[in-house]
């Protein structure tokens, strides 16, 4: 198969400017494609190319097939990369980038589409092996089934729905008395957000952590785990820190997940880039979801790994296949990232503006990626994410004595903007985090019993 030559980044920000890094060591040439408030954006300062595609509302540009399509012919792009949101889990985008005869580095689309049902999803990961929430096969059909199957799995009950994910329309069932008017508001609501009023059930487990496996297969039936990830510190859904590893998982664990989760993935044929979600409550691990695509926090992965997973990516899209075998793969040391928001500290305002001064830390095992600069204004209309500062060391506690060095030496300021790095200094203070004892419900309770007592 055709090397790709030339590369159309269908992102913004700082995973846009990932991928760019990534295409010139390869030796790749780029184009960005940004709206009008995006001009000034690092990767469009870097790439080969820029086309302008819209408006600032993401509809209109990081969201318009057509035009990004049609950057990609003028410009001559023979590949495009979607980076993590936007675009990057619609099937359908997948399949029109194909038909053009453009390589999509992504996975095949009919994976993509399963895996966006989350009903569907959870059916295949049950068919290739992967342990299960217990809850309903399938969409719930009426009441009366529901209420026979939560009497069987016992009360709380979960009901969440099928298009859903990250969150939206989930309902937690404490009784009985309650399942038919929950039931009813989650279908209304899934209905409204989705477009979908398909349910299921799950037992709700009460305060797991949220562990996922990285994965990568070659389209052919070989495929990779790079171990995992806990994402347990989260505030409404938004992943605030990731480590890898999981403080709380062993190596006889890992490499017990990690082979079912590779088979799974070289059985059903998946190419490129996966995560596969799991909850993690009493020492088992409950598959709740699988995302198609990069994610934000695959840079503790890359510390730990040594792997490069936008170029493994990139491989695997032009038909090489990946770079490694499993047995050649050593996970070593360990690696933490700090979300870095343009957000209140306290109220978690959005705080778009200006930015006049911008000192990224550095030094041995510092890795920041962001495309801040003095200068730079941060758009109002996008999500508050200006950059990450992943850490690694040797081991947890020398990777967490790092990273309170690196968030000292973070300066980032501008008339009104705020930061959320004096968060990540709190929270890496807490006993729950140097322990590394939290679960997801932790963030949100200590948020709050720190407003007690500021009050
Ligand atoms: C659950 C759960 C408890 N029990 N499922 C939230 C997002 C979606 N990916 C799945 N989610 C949950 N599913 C059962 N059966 C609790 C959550 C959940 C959660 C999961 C991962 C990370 C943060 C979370 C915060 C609240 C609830």
């Amino acid at each position: 198969m055709a090397k790709i030559q030339k590369l159309l980044i269908a992102n913004r920000g700082e995973i846009a400017l990932r991928i760019h890094r990534a295409c010139h060591e390869m030796g790749i040439k780029t184009v960005a494609v940004h709206s009008t408030a995006d001009a000034d954006q690092m990767h469009v300062r870097l790439a080969d190319e820029t086309v302008c595609i819209g408006p600032p509302p993401a509809g209109q540009s990081y969201l318009n097939i057509a035009n990004i399509i049609s950057a990609a012919e003028v410009t001559h792009a023979d590949a495009i990369h979607p980076g993590y949101g936007f675009l990057s889990e619609n099937a359908q985008f997948a399949e029109i980038v194909e038909s053009h005869n453009i390589i999509w580095v992504g996975p095949k689309p009919e994976h993509i589409r399963v895996m966006g049902d989350k009903v569907e999803a959870k059916r295949t990961a049950a068919k290739l092996g992967l342990p299960l929430v217990p809850g309903s096969d399938g969409a719930l059909e009426s009441v009366e089934e529901a209420r026979e199957l939560a009497a069987e799995i016992g009360y709380p009950v979960l009901i969440k729905a099928a298009s859903g994910g990250g969150g939206r329309g989930m309902k937690v069932v404490p009784e009985e008395s309650q399942l038919e008017s929950l039931m009813g508001q989650a279908a209304s609501e899934a209905k409204a957000a989705f477009g979908d009023a398909t349910v299921y059930m799950e037992k709700y487990l009460g305060d797991p952590r949220h562990i996922e496996f990285q994965v990568f297969g070659d389209g052919e039936g070989q495929a990779i785990h790079v171990g995992e990830r806990d994402c347990s510190i989260q505030r409404r859904h938004q992943k605030v820190i990731e480590e890898a590893p999981s403080p709380v998982i062993s190596a006889e664990q890992r490499t017990e997940m990690g082979e079912r989760v590779r088979k799974a993935m070289a059985d059903m044929g998946y190419r490129g880039a996966g995560t596969i979600e799991f909850l993690y409550e009493n020492g088992e691990f409950y598959f709740i979801e699988m995302n198609t695509r990069l994610q934000v926090e695959h840079p503790v992965t890359e510390m730990i790994s040594g792997l490069d997973l936008v170029r493994e990516q990139i491989h695997v899209a032009q038909g090489d296949g990946l770079t490694v075998r499993q047995e050649d793969l050593r996970l070593f040391g360990h690696a933490i990232e700090c979300r870095i928001n343009a957000e209140d500290p306290r109220t978690f305002a959005p705080s778009p503006g200006t930015v006049d001064r911008y000192v990224a830390p550095g030094g041995m095992h510092v890795r920041v990626d962001s495309g801040l600069y003095a200068g730079y204004k941060v758009p109002p209309y996008y999500d508050s994410m200006i950059g990450k500062l992943i850490v690694y060391g040797r081991n947890r506690d020398s990777c967490i004595l790092r990273l309170k060095r690196a968030l000292e030496e973070f300066v980032v300021s501008g008339p009104g903007m705020k930061t959320n790095v004096p968060l990540h200094q709190d929270i890496i203070q807490t006993e729950a985090f140097r322990t590394g004892e939290y679960t997801i419900k932790w963030l949100e309770q200590w948020l709050k019993d720190q407003e007690q007592e500021q009050a």
